[in-house]
């Protein structure tokens, strides 16, 4: 049963294909010290997340690339009329807003993560606007993408 489970996991995924790479050795040995350093046990892994870094980059990079991304802020939510304003930047990106969560730190303060999807522009347009609100104390986008295109 076990060996069927493989098999099955093995028939939906991608392809793989290797290759071989050149590079001096002393850039080879300084590449092997950084990844393990990061805890990668192997090189074909920490090369994959390196391209892919790369790929996400590029999307954010280019207006229109697709992208994923979270605004993580800390605000003041006795600021007169704040929550309303984030609220309704949310309601009128609906279509950028993904999901969000809201946390009590303590009497005054919120934590809230916004998760959002879109192109670069609309995702980092919205999260500098909630970002720039009076109120909101500090606050990142955190930018992420899948980093390929998936399978059709
Ligand atoms: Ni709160």
């Amino acid at each position: 049963m076990e060996h069927e489970k493989d098999d099955r996991v093995r028939d939906t995924s991608e392809k793989l294909v290797r290759f071989g790479v050149s590079m001096s050795e002393r850039l080879l040995e300084q590449f092997d010290v950084l990844i393990a350093s990061q805890g990668y046990t192997n090189r074909s892994e920490a090369i994959r997340d390196l391209v892919r870094d790369r790929l996400v980059q590029t999307a954010w990079d280019s207006d229109h690339g697709h992208v994923v991304g979270a605004v993580v802020m800390v605000y003041d939510h006795e600021m007169r009329l704040l929550e309303e304003k984030l609220t309704d930047l949310q309601h009128h990106h609906a279509h950028v807003v993904i999901s969000s969560m809201h946390v009590h730190l303590n009497s005054r303060d919120c934590l809230e993560v916004i998760t959002l999807t879109g192109t670069a522009q609309e995702v980092r347009d919205l999260a500098n606007r909630m970002l720039s609100q009076r109120g909101v104390k500090h606050g990142k986008l955190v930018m992420t993408g899948l980093g390929e295109t998936p399978e059709p």
